[in-house]
């Protein structure tokens, strides 16, 4: 992709942290300092997958847990064209949830690994920051109560909570933690400043691919139900640096042994 594009920033979170709220700021925001701006979010109810996973959410309609995790994420992956065409065009897109949602929601039920999870949204565009807006459940409870939806009770946003955690460990990705228990414009100054910081970078840095050099490969943790999963924070890509820098120690100092012979033997 040609420099100068836009930035990808998604924001996260558990329920009625305010993602809705601070997407739509962070938009007005950007538009009004000149910054070609669009709000995207998912589920993108709107499509064809989109209104099968509304109606599932809106238990209209009953689908099979693996089922709905798959169309959630054809749902990103139907708008991949769009987004992308939309940053090549430098349009910075504030995206309102994204795969990490569908990995915390979908892993937080009973049988399901983090892994497994994630394997569905590997090669998505990879996001230059996710903005995780942090609220404990109590101070959610505060905000009203569950709505009507799917997934909306106390217990399973405990779960999902827990799968973000890990999710955060994973350093391939440009996490940034963000106070929601604050006011909403205090939360709106520090996601402006992270997400202008981040506009001017995007514009000379490759949009990437989420998740593409990550393996997790080691069980690290059990659930109290005996369940298992791996932890994301095994970083190939990290580990693959970690020896290039040492192989480039490795040759300055063979050549400085050869410069020193080469001298040594003329004098
Ligand atoms: N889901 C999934 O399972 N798999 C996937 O792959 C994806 C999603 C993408 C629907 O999502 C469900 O889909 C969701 C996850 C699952 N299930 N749950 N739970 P959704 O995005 O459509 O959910 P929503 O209905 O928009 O709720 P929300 O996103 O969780 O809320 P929010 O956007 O974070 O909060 P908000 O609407 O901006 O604000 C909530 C209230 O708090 C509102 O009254 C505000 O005025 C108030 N508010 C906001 N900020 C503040 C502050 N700072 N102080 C005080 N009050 C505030
Ligand atoms: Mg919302």
């Amino acid at each position: 992709m040609a420099c100068k594009r836009g930035a990808l920033i998604v924001l996260e979170g558990v329920d009625k942290a305010g993602k809705t709220t601070q997407c739509k700021k962070l938009v007005e925001a950007l538009q009004q300092s000149g910054h070609p701006v669009e709000m995207i979010r998912f589920p993108e109810r709107s499509t064809t997958i989109g209104k099968l996973i509304s109606a599932y959410l809106e238990k209209k309609s009953d689908l099979e847990d693996h089922t709905v995790h798959l169309l959630f994420s054809a749902n990103r992956w139907e708008m991949v064209p769009h987004m992308k065409s939309r940053l090549e065009q430098g349009t910075t897109l504030v995206v309102d949830r994204y795969a990490f949602s569908g990995a915390a929601f979908t892993s937080a039920k009973p049988g399901f690994s983090l892994d497994w999870c994630t394997q569905p949204d590997v090669g998505l565009p990879k996001p230059d920051l996710v903005l995780f807006l942090q609220l404990s459940p109590a101070q959610a409870a505060l905000r009203g109560h569950f709505g009507e939806e799917r997934y909306e009770t106390g217990v399973f946003q405990r779960a999902v909570q827990q799968r973000f955690e890990e999710l955060m460990k994973d350093s391939s990705v440009n996490w940034k933690v963000i106070d929601a228990s604050q006011s909403v414009e205090d939360v709106h100054d520090d996601i402006t400043d992270l997400s202008l910081h981040v506009l001017r970078e995007a514009r000379e840095r490759r949009l990437e691919e989420l998740w593409k050099l990550c393996v997790r490969p080691q069980v690290s943790k059990s659930r109290p139900g005996g369940q298992r999963w791996p932890t994301p924070s095994f970083d190939l890509a990290h580990k693959y640096q970690g020896m290039l820098f040492v192989n480039k120690v490795l040759h300055i100092f063979s050549l400085n042994v050869i410069i020193c012979f080469h001298f040594d033997r003329k004098n």
